[in-house]
Formats: C-alpha cells, structure tokens, sequence
C-alpha cells in the first residue's frame, strides 16, 4: 500500500499550500485531487487577498506571479444612499493594503511549484473514504482507471471543501455544526469588459446587493443579489448588465462586455467544531464557510494551513504534539473573527426585506460614514490584520 507522512484530500488553496508549507520543511505529502488538474486551473471563485495572504505567498515562494499581475488596491468603497464611501486602507491600518489575484491563478501557482519539486498531485483520484483515524489512518481512493486503492500516512488533511468527505468523518458524537444560510444568493459574471471603477465597489440598493470586482483591467467581476432558489435561465446576459447598471446607478459608469462565465453561489456561515479528530485535521471550507461579502473564504483556508503545517513540524521535528492538539483552538480564533465580520458585511449590504433590520442596517453605514474608528473596524478586517497578517511570521522565508 503507498505510503506517505500527510495524506492531503483535495487541490484547492489549502491542500496545495499545505503540500508546499509541508515540502518546505521536509515533510512528505501525497495531494488527492477528485477532478482533472485542468479543471482546477480555471475554477473561478474568490479574488481578494487580505495583506497577509500576500505576504505568506512571497514569504514560502509562490508569489512571485502574483507580484507581477495581481492588482494591489489601497481600498474599497461602499455606494449607499446615493452617495459613495472610501475606506482608505493604509491611513486607516497602518498602511496594510489588498491584492486582487483570482484564486485559480493562486492554485495554478501552487500546482507548479509542487510539480517542478516533484511534489506529488495525484488528479482524478477521488476519496471515499478515510479510515483508521485513531492510529493507523488511510485513504481509500478510487483511481482514474475506477480501480479502488488505500494511501496509507501519519496524518490526513482534509481539504477537499464545502462538499468533500472528510468532515462527514467527524463522528456525530463529537460534532458540533454552527450554521445560518441566508435567504439570498449571488449570481456572478466574469466578463470582457473594463471594471466599473479602479477600486471595488459593495452596493447596498432597494433593489438588491451588487459588488463590482475585477481580475484585470480588461476582465469585470460583477455580482448580484438574487433570490435564493433563482435559476440562471431567468438571466440572459443583457438583463444582467441591465440590473448592475440600475443598481451601480450614479457610482459608476458601467461598460457591458461579452459574459465568459456565470455562476450562482448560495450565502451561507458554516463552522464544524471541533477541526480535528484523531490524526484526521480539517481545514478550509471542509471545516468552515462563509458568506463571500468579506472575501474571507480563500484567506481563511491560508490561516488555517499555516497553523497545521507549523503544529506537523513541531512533531516531526521534536515528537512535541503540544501545537496539533490545540490546533481547533488556535484556528477557531481566526474562524470566528472572519465568520463574523463575513455575517455582518452580509447584514449591512444585502437587501433584508425586514423593516427593522434595514433600519438597523442604515444606522451601521451612516456610523461608518460618521466614525473613523468604525471604518478602522472594517479595514483591518478587510486586510486581514485580525486573520492572515498574524500568521506571516510563522512562514519561513525562502
Ligand atoms: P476548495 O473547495 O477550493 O477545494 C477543495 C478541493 O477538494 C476541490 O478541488 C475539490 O475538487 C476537491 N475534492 C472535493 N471532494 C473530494 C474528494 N472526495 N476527493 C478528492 N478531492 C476532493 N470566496 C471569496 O472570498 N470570494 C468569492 O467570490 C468566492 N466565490 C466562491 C464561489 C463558490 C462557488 C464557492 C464554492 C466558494 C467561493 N468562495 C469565494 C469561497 C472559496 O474561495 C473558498 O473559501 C476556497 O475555495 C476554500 O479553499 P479550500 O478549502 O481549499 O476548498
Ligand atoms: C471577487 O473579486 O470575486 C470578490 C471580491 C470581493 C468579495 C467577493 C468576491 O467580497
């Protein structure tokens, strides 16, 4: 039976970074990845990476692309009420900024850095099942060829998202789910098409959210509120741009474009206590997901991994298992900060059709409007100096 040290499942940001965290300081890893490496490489999902994501990236060696193409913003900006509010990052943090670099090219980076170290990727290679979590652990993973195999290792990361296997492997004796869903969803287009400003733009409308992104200057990432059980039938392109432009209304100047690809996510907060069970450690979306309003998601996966790879290194290096069992503890500092600021981006924003909540909703983002201090808030969250920053010095430098 192959055998290795850390048995990853799944190639999204947190198993590859993991890998590569893990490679960096010895430690062998397998990746079991259930879908094609190109069909990985061009899953559009998030965009925005906190400061210290960025620096983590540069700090292990895999962001030197990035450095390149990605999109460094001093900012964000809010549209309410007819008017547009500026959170200037830096004055407010003390200089800490975001990058805008979309998460597949941050996978793709990752995926090339593991294959040019001869890291192993095993694509197609769906897991099953993880079995002997007390002691002996292993995977049971069905091969490209439909033949069923076992991996055997020390440990099993599971990375493999919202909808993996692994976090189904936490008995229900020991699970506890914390869970809200919204009764709202985003429909997402990536499109030809210059963005509606230099700067992203969070739009609280009567008619709905809408958030203006970006990936390049010549490639929009917009997206709208909708009904939660909306299908994307309802939406022909030309509506869509017709909705952001009514719903940007004075903010911005909206150019449309050829639609590349359209998607609809669901909203939802999801965190399973506790992330490890056994020789089995969750991270990522397999242990915690949240609403994108904070572009939280992928930053979290990051924190979490560099936690893991840290707490695996104190044991191969020194038999000390102090950091692995307290690693729920350490990574539910950072979940909870980013489910609740993800929460309340998503409270503030979207249109909630409850009389009493909206009102509450106008008193937050006049507050923001009126208060430094409350700006502050948002933008160390927004930059991750309450997530990723802090854990940038964990990172060796390469
Ligand atoms: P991922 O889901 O990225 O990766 C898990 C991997 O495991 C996948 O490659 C999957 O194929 C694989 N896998 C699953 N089951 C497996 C099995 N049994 N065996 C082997 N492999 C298996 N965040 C934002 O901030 N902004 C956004 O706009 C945004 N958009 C999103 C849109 C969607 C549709 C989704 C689902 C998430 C979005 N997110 C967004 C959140 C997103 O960025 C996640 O937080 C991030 O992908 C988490 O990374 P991972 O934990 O690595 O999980
Ligand atoms: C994106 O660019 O895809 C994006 C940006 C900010 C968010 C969510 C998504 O809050």
């Amino acid at each position: 039976m192959p055998r290795t040290q850390v048995a990853i499942v799944g190639a999204g940001p947190a198993g590859l970074l993991l890998s590569h965290l893990l490679h960096q300081v010895g430690i062998r890893s397998v990746v079991l990845e259930s879908r094609s490496r190109a069909y990985v490489e061009q899953r559009v999902r998030a965009g925005v990476l906190e400061d210290g994501t960025r620096q983590i990236l540069l700090r292990c060696g895999v962001g030197e692309r990035m450095a390149r193409q990605g999109l460094v913003h001093e900012g964000v900006n809010f549209a309410f009420e007819g008017s547009l509010l500026h959170f200037d990052f830096p004055a407010l943090t003390g200089g800490h900024t975001i990058t805008v670099y979309g998460q597949q090219e941050v996978v793709k980076d990752l995926i090339r850095a593991r294959l040019e170290a001869a890291g192993e990727v095993w694509f197609e290679c769906e897991a099953v099942a993880v079995q002997g979590l007390e002691d002996r652990p292993r995977v049971v993973y069905r091969a490209p060829d439909g033949s069923q195999d076992a991996l055997e290792a020390d440990f099993v990361a599971g990375c493999d998202g919202s909808h993996g296997v692994t976090r189904a492997c936490l008995p229900a004796s020991v699970r506890r789910v914390y869970e809200r869903t919204y009764p709202f969803a985003w429909l997402g287009i990536l499109a030809e098409a210059p963005p509606a400003s230099h700067e992203l733009i969070y739009v609280n409308h009567p008619r709905g959210f809408a958030l203006f992104s970006m990936r390049s200057p010549t490639l929009s990432r917009n997206y709208l509120q909708v009904r939660a059980d909306e299908s994307l039938d309802g939406w022909p392109d030309d509506r869509i741009w017709e909705e952001l432009a009514r719903r940007v209304d004075r903010a911005a100047s909206l150019t449309p474009g050829p639609v590349r690809e359209k998607g609809l996510t669901p909203l939802r907060s999801l965190v399973v206590e506790p992330m490890q069970y056994g020789r089995l450690f969750l991270a990522g979306d397999a242990a915690h997901v949240v609403p994108p309003t904070g572009a939280k998601g992928l930053n979290l996966a990051v924190c979490d991994v560099v936690v893991l790879a840290r707490a695996l290194q104190d044991y191969y290096r020194a038999g000390d298992e102090t950091a692995l069992r307290a690693y729920t503890e350490r990574c539910l500092e950072h979940v909870w900060q980013a489910e609740h600021f993800s929460w309340w981006m998503t409270s503030i924003l979207h249109r909630l059709d409850d009389r009493f909540e909206e009102g509450m909703q106008r008193a937050q983002l006049r507050a923001l409007r009126r208060s430094e201090a409350a700006r502050r808030y948002l933008a160390e969250n927004y930059t991750g100096v309450h997530t990723s920053v802090r854990y940038v010095e964990w990172v060796p430098l390469t």
